[in-house]
């Protein structure tokens, strides 16, 4: 049989389906419709959702290859006890919890915390909530992925800088390989989405490696 791999940045990176799971990181409506929290802490979403297609090409593919899905939401409980105060007040005024267009912001069943529909899971595809920006913080993603026997993670979602990298970072100390399909993943600034993934594959891939979606697919069929 010939070996998986996939062609990245800074080198090709190897793979077995069967250990290889797909992270859709955050496709939630409050960081990528108008009317969510990242509207509210100033940002332009039309930034974040040229990630929409090219992640909905990727969730087919894995679909079809029968990988593990694992989709996460970064929200709160309605009480808001797990949420600190240090982020309850983070972007100058506090939004977390209070009400917007899409019901309260960045809070756990309201319509703007789910996940968008063009991405929305389907049955079987595990959701972790999350109170922090690394979908390893307070979680049982890890437990849930050791269990699957996972060794590679596809990781897409928003935002590059914050959700994305904080979950590589915490998976690659966890002893997972990264790979992150750049147009796949999405920043509100644009010099932000183009060093948070060059950090990423710096050194020899020192926390994980770039590709794209395209890369992905080819080298999942
Ligand atoms: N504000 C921002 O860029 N991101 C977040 O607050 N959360 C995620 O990245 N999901």
């Amino acid at each position: 049989m010939t070996q998986h791999q996939f062609q990245a940045e800074p080198f090709a990176l190897p793979f077995d389906p069967a250990s290889t799971a797909l992270v859709m990181i955050d496709m939630q409506r409050d960081f990528v419709e108008p009317g969510g929290f990242g509207e509210a802490l100033g940002n332009d979403v039309s930034f974040v959702r040229t990630a929409i297609a090219p992640c909905k090409l990727v969730l087919e593919k894995a679909r079809e290859k029968g990988l593990l899905i694992i989709h996460t939401r970064e929200g709160h409980r309605p009480d808001l006890s797990d949420c600190p105060a240090a982020k309850l007040t983070r972007g100058g005024q506090t939004f977390i919890g209070e009400k917007g267009p899409m019901g309260r912001i960045l809070v756990r069943g309201e319509q703007g915390h789910d996940i968008i529909p063009e991405l929305y899971p389907i049955a079987g595809e595990p959701v972790i909530d999350k109170p922090g920006k690394g979908a390893f913080y307070q979680t049982d993603l890890h437990l849930i992925l050791q269990n699957h026997n996972i060794k590679t993670l596809i990781v897409c979602g928003v935002t590059t800088e914050v959700c994305v990298n904080t979950t590589v970072r915490e998976a690659n100390d966890r002893g997972y390989e990264c790979i992150i399909p750049q147009d796949c993943v999405g920043s509100y600034f644009p010099e932000f989405q183009k060093y948070a993934l060059e950090m990423i594959k710096a050194q020899g891939a020192i926390f994980g490696w770039v590709s794209n979606a395209d890369a992905i697919i080819a080298g999942l069929k």
